[in-house]
């Protein structure tokens, strides 16, 4: 027995030493010491034995397997150490390698306009109000006194979400929202995104506006034609010229459109005019009385006026842009340009 344990120890610590993974190690310790191991299976003959020898023998396989278990120990440790130094070789990074910049992002076009015309009123005493995109018949129409039948009230035109809901086609709710909240004097711009049901190549569903509103005791029509030239003057550049033009909406009376001579051409005549020489960019007008009376505003004693334009169109002609669906593509390519 005692040879045996000795050809044990011997063959289980050649076994260590030849070992060269932590899994081969881990499958000699079971084999050796588990359950079901070498000397484990020795250690049942040990019955056999004479009461003098038992001890003594017992006492030797004790010793056998300390001493495996520490060569086993040991040479697990240093096997995990190769392990985790090979992978720290494997896995090294030069942090003296240089880095990858972010690509940045840029403002988008419309982006960019909207601020500009904001600041431009801001500068003439103009604050900025902001409204639902979900809105009720009542503010959108109704009190725009678009009449009962008008066109732009058909489903063709407008969508609607439920009941007497809708997706805003203009800004103007965010006015009548402001004078059902507030008394003259009045001076706001309203810019925002707003839905028509409309697409084809000159036509986005979705799209965005300024609309402004002044109202106070005395204010004119000289006023609005002032206050408007001001503005194409500062947005175009101070020698654009500018004419109105009688028009008509149900919420202004009288009513005009705005051009300003063909930023292309200088007015001379070109495809982007129609050889007009004039670029209509803006609807203007005296708001309309009957307006008045459903915000509660005595039209007898105050008068004020409106007006209101198209962002992608401005946007177009102020960067030269020739297709409006360059504007809803996201193509950084076009977008990083401005
Ligand atoms: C256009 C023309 C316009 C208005 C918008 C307005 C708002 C209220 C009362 C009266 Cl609350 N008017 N807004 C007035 C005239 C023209 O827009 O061509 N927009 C793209």
């Amino acid at each position: 027995m005692r040879e045996q344990l000795e050809q044990l120890r011997n063959g289980a610590l050649q076994a260590v030493a030849t070992a060269s993974s932590v899994e081969q190690l881990q499958d000699i310790r079971i084999s050796m010491l588990g359950r079901k191991g070498e000397l484990t299976a020795l250690m049942k003959g040990l019955g056999s034995l004479s009461a003098t020898e038992r001890p003594i023998v017992g006492q030797l396989v004790n010793t056998v397997r300390d001493e495996i278990e520490s060569a086993l120990g040991a040479a697990i440790a240093s096997a995990q150490e190769k392990v985790i130094a090979a992978r720290l070789q494997s896995e090294r990074i030069d942090t003296s390698l240089p880095g990858r910049r972010p690509q940045k992002g840029t403002k988008h076009p419309v982006s960019l306009v909207i601020e500009e015309i904001c600041s431009i009123f801001s500068g003439l005493g103009f604050a900025v109000a902001e409204g639902p995109e979900i809105e009720h018949d009542w503010y959108n129409f109704e009190a725009l006194n678009f009449p009962p039948e008008h066109p732009a009230r058909d489903m063709q035109d407008t969508f609607f979400v439920e009941n007497d809901m809708l997706l805003r086609t203009h800004t103007s709710p965010v006015q009548i929202r402001t004078m059902l909240k507030q008394k003259p004097p009045v001076r706001i711009i309203a810019p925002g995104t707003v839905y028509r049901c409309d697409s084809d190549a000159t036509h986005s569903p979705m799209f965005h506006q300024i609309e402004g509103l002044m109202v106070d005791t005395k204010v004119t029509f000289g006023d609005l034609k002032g206050i408007l030239t001001v503005f194409t003057n500062q947005l175009f550049g101070q020698k654009t010229g500018v004419r109105l033009r009688p028009s008509y909406f149900p919420f202004t009376e009288p009513s005009a459109e705005v051009d300003i001579a063909c930023v292309i051409c200088g007015g001379k005549g070109c495809r982007v005019c129609k050889n007009s020489g004039w670029l209509e960019i803006l609807g203007a007008g005296m708001v309309d009385p009957e307006v008045y009376r459903h915000v509660q505003y005595d039209p007898e004693n105050i008068s004020g006026f409106a007006f209101g334009m198209g962002i992608e169109r401005i946007a177009m002609l102020k960067y030269g842009i020739s297709d409006m669906r360059l504007l809803f593509e996201n193509d950084v390519r076009f977008l990083r340009q401005f």
